[in-house]
Order: C-alpha cells, then sequence, then structure tokens
C-alpha cells in the first residue's frame, strides 16, 4: 500500500505538503486508514485466541453463537425499519416548543406515557453495563418506529459512561452521538448524579456544567438529575447546569424507606413532599421519583403521587422503579391512576427483578383504558425478539438472578448494585457469603446513618458491609473499634462529608471519632464549593501534547477531556488499548468476547461500505525467549499475522 501511495503521481511530482495531499486524495487515507485499523483489530482478535476471553468480569462465552436476526415490524414495510428512522415523535415537540411547552403537552396527554430503559438501567441492572454500542445501533431505527409513542428512551448517564471505556474499550461520546443520529424522534434521557455527574464523587462545578453542556450537544434532551443523598445543595448544582445547557431538567426524589409504615419515622411523606417542595422552587421541568431498589409499594405509590398530584396539579411527575420484590407492574398502575405522567418499563427480556417492570406487561395492563400507553403490543413483541437474543449473547454477564426477593425492603439495595454485590459473592465461590453481605448491608446503613442508597451512597454501604463480612465484624464491633479500624476509603470519605449531607445526619459520636483519630476535617455544606475549577483549556493542551496527532489528525477532542477529568485512569487506560487495538466497536460482539477457531471465518462491516472478511488460519508456537507467538489470519483474502504475547 505504502509503495502505491509513494508512486502516486501528485505525490511525487508536485511535492505536496502531507497535508494538502490528505485533503485532494482522500481515498488513499481511507486505505491507509482501514489497513491500519484491520491490522489492528487482528491483534485484538488475535490476542483473544491466545489468551482467551479479555472483558473483565466474563464468565464463560456468550450462549449465543449464531447470527442476530434482525426485527421486522408489522407496522412498517420490512425495508424501511432498518435504513430509515421514524420521523415523528415525542423530540418534535420539545425541539419546537422548548422544555416547557413539551411538559405542558405532556400534562394535556390522556394516557400514561413509558420511557423505556433497556438502552441503559435495564442492562445496567441484569448485564453489568455491558450492552455494546454496536448492539444499541443495530436496533436503534427500528425502535425510532416501534416506540415512536414513548415519551424517551433512557440511553446514557449512569455506570454506562465509564464502563463503556473501562470494560467495552469504546468512546461514551461516540455513543450518544451514533444513537441520536439514528434517533431523531424520540428524546433521549440521561442519568446525572447531580453534582458527582457520572462519576463517584463530587466534581468542580465548573465540570458539571461543561459535562452538561456536551451531553445536550451530544444528543442528551433529558437530564434526571438525582443526589445520593437528596442533599438539596447538590441537586441545585445539576439542575442549573441542566437549565443552563438548554437540557429539559427532571430533578429527582430518590425514595427509601416505606412511607405506608407509620413506625418508620424518617422517611415519611412530608419528608419527599418538603423535598418535592425545595426542588420545585427550583424552577424544574419534570418531578422525578426515583426508586432505585424497588420499595414503592403500590399503596406508597398512591399516597405519595397522590399527594404530589393534589399539591402541583401542572406539575409533570416521572416515577422509575425496580422490581426487584416483584410489586413493580402493581405500583405503576396505582401510580397512574393517582395521576403519574411517566413510568419507566424496559423491553421485557431485560426486564424484571433488578431491572425495571416489564413494559409488556404494563402495556398490556393499561391497553383498552383511559390511561393506555401508545405502544402497540405487536410491536413490543418483535423489538422483544431481538433481545431476547441479546439476553443469550451477553450470557456471560448475567448472575442468573432465577426469583424475586421481597427481602430488599430490609436490605434497600439498589437493583444495579444488587446484582453486582451477588455476581462478587458468587465469583468468590462462598455459599452463605450473599446473605452474610445482605445481613452487613442493613448493618452498614445503619451505621452510615440510616442514608438514601444510591450511586455513589450505595458503594459507601455496601463496600463498609463487604469489609465488616471480610473482616468478620459486627456493628456493634464497628463502633467500638471505629477509631482503629481500616475502613475503605469509600467510607472514610463519606464520613468526612466528601457526598454532602446525608438527610438525618452522621451517626454520632462515631463518625466525630473516626474523623478526629485520623486527624481529619470534616467538610462543612457543599463539597463541590470548596474545590478549585479544573482549566479545560489546560487540561487539553496537556492531553494534546500527551496523545499527540497521527496521520489521520488530533487524538483528542473536547469530549474526550471531560472523559479524562471524570475518569483519569480509566482514559489513559482506554486511549492505551486504543492504540494497540485500535476502534473495535463495530466488532460484532459474539467474536469481541468469543476466540475465534482455526479455520473459522466471519463478515463484518467495518464501516459504512468497508467490509471485511476475516479467517484465523494457524497459531504458531510461543517462542522461548519473548512468549510471543505469531497468529495468522486472511484479512480480505490477503495472508496477514499479528503477534501476541502468551501471558499464560
Ligand atoms: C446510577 O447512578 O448508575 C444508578 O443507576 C443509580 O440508580
Ligand atoms: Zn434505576
Amino acid at each position: 500500500f505504502l509503495l502505491r501511495l509513494l508512486s502516486y503521481p501528485d505525490f511525487i511530482k508536485e511535492q505536496k505538503l502531507w497535508t494538502t495531499f490528505i485533503d485532494d486524495t482522500p481515498h488513499l487515507l481511507q486505505g491507509l486508514q482501514n489497513l491500519n485499523r484491520g491490522q489492528k483489530l487482528l491483534k485484538y482478535l488475535g490476542d483473544l485466541v491466545v489468551n482467551g476471553t479479555r472483558v473483565l468480569g466474563q464468565q464463560g462465552l456468550p450462549q449465543l453463537q449464531a447470527d442476530i436476526i434482525l426485527p421486522k415490524l408489522d407496522s412498517i414495510p420490512p425495508e424501511i425499519s432498518l435504513t430509515t428512522s421514524a420521523e415523528f415523535g415525542w423530540r418534535n415537540i420539545l425541539l419546537e416548543k422548548g422544555p416547557e411547552g413539551l411538559c405542558r403537552a405532556v400534562r394535556a396527554h390522556k394516557g400514561v406515557l413509558i420511557m423505556d430503559t433497556t438502552w441503559r438501567d435495564a442492562h445496567q441492572s441484569l448485564l453489568a453495563t455491558r450492552v455494546r454500542t454496536v448492539d444499541l445501533a443495530n436496533i436503534a431505527t427500528t425502535t425510532s418506529h416501534g416506540f415512536q409513542n414513548a415519551f424517551a428512551l433512557e440511553c446514557w448517564g449512569g455506570a454506562t459512561f465509564d464502563v463503556a471505556m473501562r470494560f467495552l474499550w469504546e468512546c461514551p461520546w461516540e455513543r450518544l452521538k451514533t444513537l441520536r443520529k439514528l434517533v431523531p424522534n424520540i428524546p433521549f434521557q440521561m442519568l446525572l448524579r447531580g453534582a458527582n455527574a457520572v462519576g463517584y464523587t463530587n466534581y468542580p462545578d465548573n465540570v458539571v456544567y461543561d459535562f452538561c453542556e456536551k451531553a445536550k450537544i451530544a444528543g442528551v434532551d433529558i437530564f434526571r438529575i438525582f443526589d445520593s443523598l437528596n442533599y438539596v445543595e447538590n441537586l441545585k448544582i445539576g439542575i442549573d447546569a441542566v437549565k443552563k445547557a438548554g437540557g429539559v431538567a427532571e430533578a429527582t426524589i430518590s425514595y427509601t424507606g416505606d412511607i405506608t409504615d407509620l413506625t418508620k419515622t424518617k422517611y415519611t411523606l412530608e419528608y419527599y413532599l418538603d423535598l418535592a417542595e425545595k426542588l420545585v422552587k427550583e424552577g424544574i421541568h419534570i418531578l422525578g421519583i426515583k426508586d432505585m431498589a424497588g420499595l414503592l409499594k403500590p399503596r406508597a405509590a398512591t399516597m405519595l403521587i397522590g399527594a404530589i398530584r393534589k399539591r402541583w396539579p401542572d406539575l409533570v411527575i416521572h416515577l422509575h422503579t425496580h422490581d426487584t420484590a416483584g410489586t413493580g407492574v402493581a405500583t405503576y398502575l396505582a401510580a397512574a391512576e393517582a395521576g403519574v405522567d411517566i413510568i419507566d418499563t424496559a423491553i421485557d427480556a431485560l426486564s424484571g427483578m433488578t431491572s425495571q417492570p416489564c413494559m409488556g406487561a404494563v402495556v398490556s395492563a393499561l391497553h383498552g383504558t383511559p390511561l393506555a400507553t401508545g405502544i402497540k403490543m405487536k410491536d413490543i413483541q418483535s423489538i422483544n425478539g431481538y433481545w431476547e437474543q441479546m439476553r443469550l449473547l451477553y450470557s456471560c454477564f448475567d448472575p442468573g438472578l432465577k426469583a424475586c426477593d421481597s427481602g430488599v425492603y430490609d436490605t434497600e439495595i439498589p437493583g444495579g448494585q444488587y446484582t453486582n454485590l451477588m455476581f462478587q459473592a458468587q465469583s468468590l465461590g462462598l455459599g452463605t457469603l450473599w446473605e452474610d453481605i445482605k445481613r452487613s448491608y442493613i448493618e452498614a446503613n445503619q451505621l452510615c446513618g440510616d442514608i438514601v442508597k444510591v450511586t455513589p451512597s450505595s458503594k459507601v454501604v455496601g463496600d463498609l458491609a463487604q469489609f465488616m463480612v471480610s473482616s468478620k465484624l459486627t456493628a456493634k464491633q464497628v463502633e467500638e473499634q471505629c477509631e482503629t479500624l481500616n475502613f475503605p476509603v469509600s467510607v472514610i470519605e463519606y464520613f468526612r462529608g466528601f457526598l454532602g449531607e446525608p438527610s438525618f445526619g452522621y451517626l454520632e459520636p462515631m463518625r466525630s471519632k473516626i474523623l478526629k483519630s485520623r486527624n481529619l476535617e470534616p467538610i462543612d455544606g457543599r463539597p463541590g464549593k470548596n474545590l478549585s475549577p479544573i482549566n479545560l483549556d489546560e487540561k487539553k493542551l496537556d492531553l494534546e501534547e500527551k496523545y499527540g496527532s497521527d496521520i489521520f489528525g488530533k487524538q483528542i477532542n473536547e469530549y474526550d477531556v471531560l472523559s479524562s477529568v471524570l475518569y483519569p485512569k480509566v482514559f489513559e487506560d482506554f486511549m492505551n488499548f486504543k492504540s494497540e487495538y485500535g476502534e473495535i466497536s463495530s466488532l460484532p460482539t459474539r467474536y469481541f468476547l468469543t476466540p475465534l477457531k482455526v479455520g473459522e471465518e466471519f463478515t463484518f462491516e467495518l464501516e459504512t461500505g468497508k467490509t471485511l472478511i476475516i479467517q484465523l488460519m494457524a497459531v504458531g508456537r510461543a517462542m522461548e525467549d519473548s512468549k510471543k507467538r505469531d497468529v495468522y489470519f486472511l484479512l480480505n483474502g490477503e495472508a496477514r499475522v499479528v503477534q501476541v504475547i502468551d501471558e499464560e
């Protein structure tokens, strides 16, 4: 290829500058880029063959080892569903009338609206957040048609941001931009952890503002803003940042406890109404109720939604729950009767238990009533056919939860964390460990002051629970020995005040003892107000210097700057991965997770119009001195070899 390039007449005769040459001959540059990408991709596949599965946490291989069948929708001609996106949807109303106009239209709408969480929370809660962009993009156009009456698709934020880079080696921003192009008609919603953005700790305010601005530009319409302690000062920053970015601000109450239990005196109906009042005062567009652990029983939904609706007749109310105990559908039906506007469901194959309630169940339960959702059961079934395959494709990240767990009313473990903790307990192989962790989680929550548990405060409680189990400590012992115990960092940071203020304060004298014995000053008030702004322009220059440019252009853009600020180490590892293996996000998941067998061949589209046919030919022996192995492929009929270090 290089010989061909050098013999190119313009390059030789006119001694063109490389840059003009690139502009004038993009086809040649494309060829070079493909050559480079192809070789790096083979390196990834070779590595998989020699060293086995690469994605951390992968247990075994995908159960689905066949080509994916894309569904057809009865409602539209088959050729359209895969090529052209739908045009009509709630996003048109948003673009035309702005956030306030959207909210007015929602309130005027008779039925209950559905947000589909399949692309974010459902796979975060069931499949360790491992669903890749390529598998979302493949169903995106069809979804734009099938769910065009949906209020929104939740597709970004929460854990998807760091997991994309950390485990899938893909850029979260590119995911958002890709999906946005394919779904122009349905609003996109993201989960924003308030002053923690999409991280696990508070960031300087300017980072939160810049993050929201970029997220809006890249494609987010609606931002669900929550704070892991329901700390209003933190929530305010998120609300302001979203509004300044021009997004729809859905400020959120995180629900814990049980308002129907009158013996519980902390998280009462009054507590939630008071919080809602404070949020409404901030000029929010939508009020979210985030029941991250699935604790909102049907009667509680009637009480809470009923009271909010009565006090704020014009306010759009959006309810989110998890189905861990199995009461999710009943809760939604009660909420619908009480005046909720929007409810979150997941496509059937990725619903239930720690995920959202089943879309088909909710849609059919409301069908034929004045509260009908506008989504057709047939379309749900068609799109579900795709997700049934995905459930098998990602089986190696599925902890295989078999049943509901009404014990969640005591443990209060959020859906996403539940499967994570269970998966960890399973991989350590100790039979009773899971029970021990659940018991300690309840105690750890009390030690933290009986707090709202949602990322990142849930991580604090989970870390403390795991610490108690591994150190064989009771709550009493933790309290007694708190001055000397080697607590996880997250626990110390929480007690210092790094996350903000818990609604009912800390457990005393434990907090004071922890800080005093370690000579730590408490942080009062909103942590972000003490953090110096990060100079993002300077940061960009630093990164540009570090990663430079290749002949195809700069390696760093302004989105990468945020990725690096939020997750410095994860971003660095991601960039290192890319420099070794290239951009592999279009590689089909089956081959991303399964090593090829000798002789096996597959075909895929690297990018539009560029098809690769790859066959594994042979694997050489490890060289004695370097442990390297040659791995031989055919790439579009040409022999290629890559060298891989055998890490065995
Ligand atoms: C997240 O923050 O990722 C959550 O899903 C919280 O529920
Ligand atoms: Zn959730």
